[in-house]
């Protein structure tokens, strides 16, 4: 009679056991961000240099909203002007000055020197 009444204590025993043993505790999972800040990116400008009355580099790949910035190495004025004329016109640029046009539309824009038309044009192109 005592011995089932041991049996009997040591099951309860174990099946408290194993129900403490079964009630594994999950790690907690990191918490993901639900608030992510803007995406305020602004893109970085981009620098065209006109040296030996040359656009260098003569083509530039840009994303909308970009800057570009011509410098003038050279020893004479020149002009960053769109063809055709209406999209931008920087106006001489005097030895050693820049230029900033930043494009906020989508396309190939092509330009020139009005002061040296004969020189090979620039593009940008703008995605
Ligand atoms: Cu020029």
């Amino acid at each position: 009679m005592k011995k089932i009444w041991f049996i009997g204590l040591l099951i309860i025993a174990v099946l408290i056991s194993g129900c403490t043993t079964t009630t594994t505790t999950q790690p907690a999972s990191t918490p993901v961000a639900t608030t992510s800040a803007p995406v305020t990116t602004t893109p970085a400008p981009v620098s065209v240099a006109i040296q030996s009355s040359t656009f260098v580099p003569g083509t530039v790949g840009i994303s909308m909203g970009t800057t570009v910035i011509w410098t003038n190495n050279d020893g004479v004025q020149h002009t960053v002007t769109s063809v055709p004329k209406g999209a931008f016109d920087s106006g001489p640029i005097d030895p050693g000055k820049t230029y900033s046009y930043t494009f906020n539309q989508a396309g190939t824009f092509e330009y020139s020197c009005t002061i040296h038309p004969s020189i090979t044009h620039g593009n940008v192109v703008v995605t």
